[in-house]
């Protein structure tokens, strides 16, 4: 079945809203080159478990092994670029009043693509700071040995993301959570909806009035309760709307 009436209809709706929230997750950088955590092949836990790796716990027991990873993680971020589905959704900003743009990645590829106030629910891959003093900037690459470490403490380099068990951001939540409440279309792009808090904002926003879109490669857990699930890559599907909405602008 052809998706175009599917894609004018969430247009319209997104052309006469006054507040949309936007939630992403992995699915909208993977065709940047950044793996997604959970897709079979390609996924990161596909090759290590989350909890060897993302917790506070781990991190203490093999501070060796995580901040390698992570360093790794950081080193790919180097190199790759924001994709048309992030440009698309920058673009879109400009066509609402009042965009939220909230997302799981840790990737600053939205910020790249030219997004402002991206509420960053679980940080930023690339702000490392000692787990003892906080102290921000150092380096997960130790010159000497491993551990790296803080050069005023001592205590342990960690990156700058929300591993399990820790709190989120609270300004991040806060304003995802209050922009979920009042908005009239959520879209909700590339995320397996596996993962607490963020996963209630669909949800939050649907009890809010909001008419939720969904737009992803696979069937999630939240598709069952989704206004409209468009299936397909973020790259493409997101240029494709954001153009039917000029349109209904131009027309309208
Ligand atoms: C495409 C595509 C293309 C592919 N186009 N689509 C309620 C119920 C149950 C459990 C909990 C709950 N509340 C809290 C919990 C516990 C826990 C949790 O959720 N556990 C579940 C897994 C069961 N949550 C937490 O612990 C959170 N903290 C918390 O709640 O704290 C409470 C607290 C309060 C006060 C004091 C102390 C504590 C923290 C969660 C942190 C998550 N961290 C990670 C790792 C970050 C670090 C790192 O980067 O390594 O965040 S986990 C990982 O999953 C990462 C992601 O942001 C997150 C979400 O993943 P995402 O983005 O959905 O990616 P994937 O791979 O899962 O999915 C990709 C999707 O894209 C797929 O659907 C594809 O089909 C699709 N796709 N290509 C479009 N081209
Ligand atoms: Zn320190």
């Amino acid at each position: 079945m052809s998706t175009r009436p599917v894609v004018a209809e969430l247009a319209r709706r997104l052309a006469r809203a006054d507040r949309v929230l936007v939630l992403t997750g992995a699915g909208v950088s993977a065709e940047s080159g950044v793996p997604t955590f959970r897709d079979a092949l390609t996924g990161y836990w596909s090759r290590y478990r989350a909890e060897d790796l993302a917790t506070e716990t781990a991190f203490r027991r093999e501070p060796v092994l995580v901040q390698r990873w992570y360093a790794e993680r950081q080193r790919l971020l180097e190199k790759v670029r924001p994709n048309d589905g992030h440009r698309a959704l920058t673009d879109l900003a400009c066509l609402v009043p009042i965009l939220t743009l909230v997302t799981q990645n840790v990737d600053g590829l939205h910020q790249r693509a030219g997004s402002e106030d991206v509420a960053e629910l679980h940080g930023r891959l690339s702000v490392s700071r000692c787990i003892e003093c906080g102290g921000v900037g150092e380096s997960l690459e130790p010159t000497g040995d491993l551990p790296a470490r803080c050069t005023d403490c001592g205590g342990l380099i960690r990156p700058g993301v929300v591993w399990f068990g820790e709190a989120l951001p609270e300004r991040a939540l806060r304003d995802a959570e209050a922009a979920a409440e009042r908005s009239d279309v959520a879209l909700v792009v590339g995320t397996s909806g596996l993962v607490h808090p963020a996963a209630a904002l669909p949800s939050m926003a649907r009890a809010g009035g909001a008419y939720v879109a969904e737009i992803n490669t696979a069937r999630t857990p939240l598709s069952p309760d989704a206004d409209v699930v468009l299936l397909g890559p973020s790259g493409t599907l997101l240029p494709a709307l954001v153009e039917a909405v000029r349109e209904v602008r131009r027309a309208g």
